[in-house]
């Protein structure tokens, strides 16, 4: 288990690209995109929503493993309007109740809301606990509490020893700003800058590796 800690608080980086703060038990997660195969085949591009049966699956198996208090999905929830996907989404949100879950709303989380009414969701713009501030776009100067943030999907290409070259997504820690990696399948990726003193962790299948340094 990879974990790595930001102002004496621990974080648990998970291989299915989310976290876990243990000192208040939240789970992590940003842009998980659910409902983008639908949107992609309103313009005529065929993606199954089985895509997304994936990315749920995936987060009910966090869920079972850490038992979390809350649920935090820092943005880009939802990629599209209102379709079946998010249907889908709002029964499940619903079946887990008591647990609370709380969205901070992203560019792509554009649903009425009358969409958003769900008894155990909350949606704001964004989330301070002390000493995070939870945003979906990284804050450009940030004082003070540590910036934690979605929206960029940062990714870094690695090289294997035949010259090969394979892009991962990372978990990206700077001096006053992390960046957590996509959490959603069916998403791309950005390749992000790194700084001598940063903190990266590449994601691979079934692991999380800490690189450079
Ligand atoms: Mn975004």
């Amino acid at each position: 288990m990879v974990e790595h800690k930001i102002l004496d608080q621990t974080f648990v980086l998970c291989p299915e690209r989310a976290i876990y703060w243990k000192e208040k038990g939240f789970l992590i997660i940003a842009d998980v995109h659910l409902g983008k195969a639908g949107h992609f085949r309103k313009s005529g591009i065929p993606v199954s929503d089985l895509i997304h049966s994936k990315d749920i699956l995936a987060l009910d198996k966090l869920i079972n493993r850490y038992n979390p208090t809350q649920v935090l999905f820092l943005g880009d929830l939802f990629h599209s309007d209102h379709n079946q996907g998010w249907e889908i989404f709002r029964r499940w949100v619903k079946s887990k109740s008591p647990l609370k879950f709380v969205l901070v709303r992203g560019n792509h989380d554009v649903l009425n809301e009358s969409d958003y009414h769900i008894s155990n969701l909350l949606v704001v713009d964004f989330l301070d606990i002390s000493p995070f501030h939870f945003t979906h776009h990284p804050l450009e100067s940030n004082e003070g509490d540590y910036n934690l943030a979605g929206h960029i999907h940062p990714a870094v290409r690695l090289f294997g020893k035949a010259r090969q070259s394979v892009r991962v997504p990372v978990f990206y820690f700077g001096t006053n700003q992390g960046l957590l990696p996509a959490f959603g399948e069916f998403t791309g990726t950005a390749k992000i800058k790194i700084k001598k003193t940063d903190d990266v962790f590449a994601v691979t299948q079934s692991e999380v590796i800490k690189i450079g340094q």
